[in-house]
């Protein structure tokens, strides 16, 4: 009887074997993947039929469908949108509800055109940092071309306005002068207004435009300054020239120029130390590297570009005619812009100074420098968002 049972047992268990030996056989046959083996994961199935995929595929084939299909466009707020470049209309959003949205609430609250308005509206620019001076003249302009009729519609003064602002942002910049390669541009400001970060954005511009760029790390005061501008040069591809640390910065910067001149570079963007406009044996060290620069390629720098950063207000005004003092400032970068709602500093800056304003930085990314085009910021400003800034 015993021996019975034991004869069953090993049946059953012969049985189960050959059931699990058939089962992983068929598997195999029907292209599983056996113990140990892996494979990279099959794609998701997609919701087209059999029929549908034999077609996409016959198509394929025939070159009917080489083209794959573009990228889907992201949702707004996904993490696609997040990477995607700022658009100019999103980098002045601050500025556009710190004032612009006052003077919409003001002008359209269904109140007189009278004095006492204008007086409101007078003040909010100048707390836009239009400042006290170019605030008069912007309403003395509009005051002079606005109608009596025109006066008791709010969407005619708020037109006249723009139209006001807009001319006075209009800054014509002087026709570059021929000269032989590299174009030097000096880049020179305060400390911490965005300097190296400028130097870095306009350096992968220039690279991916095809240009050969040189950077000079003229900023010798600080070591992490140089490690700054290197980081920026390996993401653009420019070459870098650098100096000892504490080492005379008319030095470095005379030898990038020559380094750039003997390697055929089309661009020598140098950096300098940020300085205090009010520090004189500084701005005097920048008078030198100015003259050095012209001994390492007659007349360079073909273009010195004055950094200021808009959330410092009416300050970056003295700065600039500090700046100016010293050396011929022959443009400006205007960075921060997407950290203020004070961006009518603008405004105050093209009035006041009337040097053009090349470039405007909204945000820390290399595509968040852009070229100040002054209808277009004008419009970003005044860019009815239907209740998207609130
Ligand atoms: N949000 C924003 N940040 C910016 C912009 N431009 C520069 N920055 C940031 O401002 C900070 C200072 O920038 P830097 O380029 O180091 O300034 P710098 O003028 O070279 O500074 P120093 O060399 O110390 O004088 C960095 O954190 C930058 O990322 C901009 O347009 N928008
Ligand atoms: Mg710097």
């Amino acid at each position: 009887m015993q021996v019975e049972l034991v004869e069953i047992g090993l049946l059953l268990v012969a049985l189960a074997f050959i059931l699990l030996f058939g089962l992983a056989a068929r598997k195999l046959m029907k292209g599983g993947l056996g113990a140990g083996q892996s494979r990279p994961a099959l794609p998701a199935p997609s919701s087209e039929t059999e029929e549908e995929r034999l077609l996409a595929e016959e198509a394929l084939s025939a070159g009917r469908l080489s083209q794959p299909s573009p990228p889907a466009e992201p949702e707004p707020g996904s993490e696609a949108d997040a990477a995607a470049p700022i658009t100019l209309e999103a980098g002045l959003k601050k500025s556009r509800q710190g004032f612009m949205t006052r003077i919409n609430k003001l002008l359209f609250a269904g109140r007189a055109m009278d004095a006492a308005l204008l007086d409101e509206l007078e003040e909010i620019l100048v707390t836009a940092d239009i400042g006290v001076r170019t605030t008069e003249k912007l309403l003395a302009d509009m005051r002079a071309s606005i109608g009596r009729k025109e006066m008791d519609d709010p969407g005619a003064v708020r037109e006249r306005l723009k139209a006001a602002i807009s001319s006075l942002v209009q800054v014509p910049a002087p026709a570059e002068s021929p000269h032989e390669s590299p174009r030097v541009i000096m880049v020179i400001g305060v400390n911490g207004v965005g300097k190296t970060t400028t130097i870095g954005k306009l350096a992968a511009r220039f690279t991916s435009e095809g240009k050969k760029v040189v950077l000079a790390a003229g900023d010798t005061f600080r070591a992490a300054a140089a490690e700054q501008l290197e980081i920026w040069a390996e993401r653009s591809g420019s070459r870098i020239v650098r100096g000892a640390e504490n080492g005379d910065p008319a030095s470095v910067i005379f030898e990038a120029v020559q380094a750039a001149k003997r390697e055929g570079a089309d661009i020598c963007l140098a950096d300098t130390a940020g300085r205090l406009h009010t520090k004189v044996n500084l701005m005097e060290e920048l008078k030198k590297v100015h003259r050095v620069m012209g001994k390492a390629h007659p007349g360079a720098p073909h273009e010195v570009l004055l950094v200021l950063d808009a959330t410092t207000g009416q300050n970056a005004i003295t700065q600039a005619k500090q700046f100016k003092e010293a050396v011929d400032v022959t443009s400006l970068a205007l960075t921060k812009l997407d950290g203020t709602a004070k961006g009518g500093v603008v405004v105050a800056i093209c009035e006041e100074l009337r040097i053009p304003v090349r470039y405007i930085g909204i945000g820390e990314a290399a595509e968040d420098l852009r070229d100040f085009d002054a209808a277009a910021f004008v419009d970003a400003l005044f860019a009815e968002t239907d209740g998207r800034d609130e």
